[in-house]
């Protein structure tokens, strides 16, 4: 197949995701082309089955806001046409469902049938997607998507429950590559680098924002420290970064909290961590906790959205309700009891992450595809 990959280039996980996905299937031999504002940071690789297009929006001084959705529709238009292309496939609805739906109906116009798939990853819903200004469009893009995903079951439950969403919306959780986790480089040198005195090491990885409740990382943290030697890496960048700094000063821990910045291969890392952290107000699914599970590091969670799909409460980690600190602190100190425990849950956390296998879940995203293009054509 020939298929269209629109996404946000970023660190984000649907990015991540889209990226992941496009790799995967370009290695299967179908032929990929991500069509982005620029370079995504997860395509790192050569493949003579991925095309990169760029979307580059002019700065024309009349505007004040750049058209980047109109500037993405027309590169959709230009794309479809001259590589020739299935399907498209865009990840997170805001505004690539809409630019795929405005380009859709303009190749029509010029005799050319394109279906184009819509996968919802979270906060295009729960959060951005929700807001007046954008909720009628999002509605409108969802009901005419050829097909909508979402990664987890709570997602979809939400979806349907926010807008007025008229079709059918099919389950295809997030994935992991398992291989690129069977992480066998020499990390001893790194593990006595930041635990000279084989502290314990807990982590957590995000993007800073409100929503990721990091701070609360930091007073789990603070509680841990006082009952066992520990240090904590928080890896990421974002809005909060400032904030989290000044609460380390403030609890007299910057010390023991080392700040990596944005990390590309955060496997090296998360393998020779003990304990990830992730205290999320929301979250559709927490890829990064999958990522974690998947280097063998357990997971202390919240139990919001589609968390509970992916960390299982006693086996891979456990949930604690938004906000308490305490309960997550107490499990983190459970999971890091003695070494039985841990290599206990370390286990555990691989084998739950072997539900997303990636082989697993591949295979549906490739159905989907050849029911639409045998419907389109
Ligand atoms: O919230 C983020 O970290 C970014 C956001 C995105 O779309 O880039 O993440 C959402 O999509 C991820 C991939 O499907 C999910 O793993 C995250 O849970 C989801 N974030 C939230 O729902 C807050």
């Amino acid at each position: 197949m020939n298929i269209g990959i629109v996404c946000y280039p970023t660190f984000g996980g649907s990015g991540v995701v889209a990226t992941e996905l496009g790799k995967a299937l370009a290695a299967k031999g179908h032929k990929i082309h991500f069509i982005t504002y620029q370079q995504p940071v997860r395509l790192d690789i050569f493949s003579e089955n991925i095309f990169y297009h760029e979307v580059k929006v002019s700065d024309y001084p009349l505007f004040d806001y750049q058209p980047y959705e109109l500037v993405l529709t027309s590169k959709l238009v230009d794309v479809v046409k001259f590589e020739k292309l299935d399907l498209l496939h865009v990840h997170y609805a805001i505004p690539h469902a809409s630019a795929a739906y405005m380009a859709q109906h303009i190749l029509k116009s010029e005799g050319i049938n394109i279906p184009f798939v819509t996968t919802l990853h979270g906060t295009d819903i729960t959060l951005v997607g929700k807001d007046a200004s954008f909720a009628p469009v999002i509605t409108f893009a969802i009901n005419e998507s050829n097909a909508v995903t979402a990664v987890s079951e709570s997602l979809k439950q939400d979806t349907l429950k926010h807008f007025d969403v008229k079709r059918d919306i099919e389950v295809i959780p997030n994935f992991i590559c398992l291989d690129q986790y069977n992480y066998n480089g020499n990390v001893q040198e790194l593990k006595k680098s930041l635990a000279p005195n084989n502290e314990k090491l807990l982590i957590h990885v995000s993007n800073f924002r409100k929503v990721k409740r990091a701070e609360d990382v930091i007073r789990v943290f603070d509680i841990v420290r006082k009952q066992t030697p520990a240090k904590l890496l928080m890896v990421g960048d974002g809005p909060e970064r400032r904030r989290l700094e000044e609460l380390c000063r403030e609890l007299d821990t910057c010390h023991l909290v080392k700040f990596l910045g944005k990390v590309k291969d955060t496997e090296r890392i998360l393998s020779i961590s003990d304990v990830f952290i992730l205290p999320s107000e929301s979250e559709s699914f927490g890829l990064a906790a999958l990522e974690a599970m998947a280097a063998k590091t357990p997971v202390i969670s919240t139990n919001t959205g589609g968390i509970p799909e992916v960390n299982k409460n006693g086996i891979s980690g456990f949930l604690s309700n938004v906000g308490d600190v305490e309960s997550m602190a107490e499990n983190t100190l459970k999971i890091i009891a003695d070494d039985a425990t841990l290599e206990k849950f370390k286990m555990n956390a691989y084998e739950q992450a072997k539900v997303f296998n990636i082989h697993t879940v591949l295979p549906q995203y490739e159905d989907l595809y050849t029911n639409l293009i045998s419907k389109s054509s």
